[in-house]
């Protein structure tokens, strides 16, 4: 069992900011710093992709990005990388459909550890709910450039069909989700939006981020 309360979850989910240092234009602690100004609620590490930074730089941002989400209370979330979250303590992971599964993470990581899985379907999002996750992660909702390897775009099917059937479980949209789309993806039923590039890509971060709020 997990001991976040699913309330306060989904206040976290508002505004989730997931980036990397491949997603950054500048140094990422500016950008995460100018983010968190902006008023982001929720942050994921996800260094992945060409270029992504290994072994001890990697640990190293991860310290400098954890310690100014802490400074700010916003929970640090790691995305699949559960040695990585173990050995500095992040607040959570958010994992895929290939990776461990939410129940045998949670045994690594703790009852206190926020645990999210990525969902397509209406079965991979009531196994997930089954295995004990805090929350679910739908998309791609719109087309994105950020994930070379996304599913198939599915709108905002799946979270209608989610709260259709009564789920209530916290989740959030991903997938190219910008200032004019989001809107649509919090009536289909969303507790939140999370969002890489509309915000890391943006001539502002800080006004990119207050404009989703
Ligand atoms: N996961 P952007 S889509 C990390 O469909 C990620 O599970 C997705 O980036 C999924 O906001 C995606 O730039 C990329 O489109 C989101």
């Amino acid at each position: 069992m997990s001991s976040i309360h699913s309330e306060t979850m989904r206040k976290h989910l508002k505004l989730y900011f997931i980036m990397g240092s491949i997603n950054c234009q500048r140094h990422p602690v500016n950008v995460l710093s100018e983010a968190i100004a902006g008023g982001i609620t929720l942050f994921q590490y996800r260094e992945k992709g060409p270029g992504a930074l290994m072994g001890q730089a990697n640990l190293d941002l991860a310290k400098q990005l954890q310690k100014l989400c802490r400074e700010h209370h916003i929970p640090f979330i790691v995305n699949d990388d559960i040695s990585l979250a173990m050995a500095i303590g992040a607040d959570g992971v958010h994992v895929g459909q290939d990776d461990e599964s939410a129940s045998v993470i949670r045994k690594k990581l703790g009852a206190h550890t926020i645990v999210g899985v990525s969902a397509h379907t209406f079965a991979e999002a009531q196994q997930a709910i089954q295995d004990g996750a805090n929350y679910l992660g739908i998309g791609p909702i719109y087309p994105t450039q950020s994930k070379p390897d996304a599913k198939e775009v599915q709108g905002t099917g799946l979270i209608q069909e989610l709260r259709t059937k009564g789920i209530d479980i916290p989740l959030v949209g991903i997938g190219g989700i910008t200032v004019d789309n989001a809107a649509a993806v919090i009536k289909a039923g969303a507790d939140g939006i999370s969002v890489i590039s509309a915000i890391a890509n943006a001539a502002s971060v800080r006004d990119a981020a207050a404009s989703f709020i």
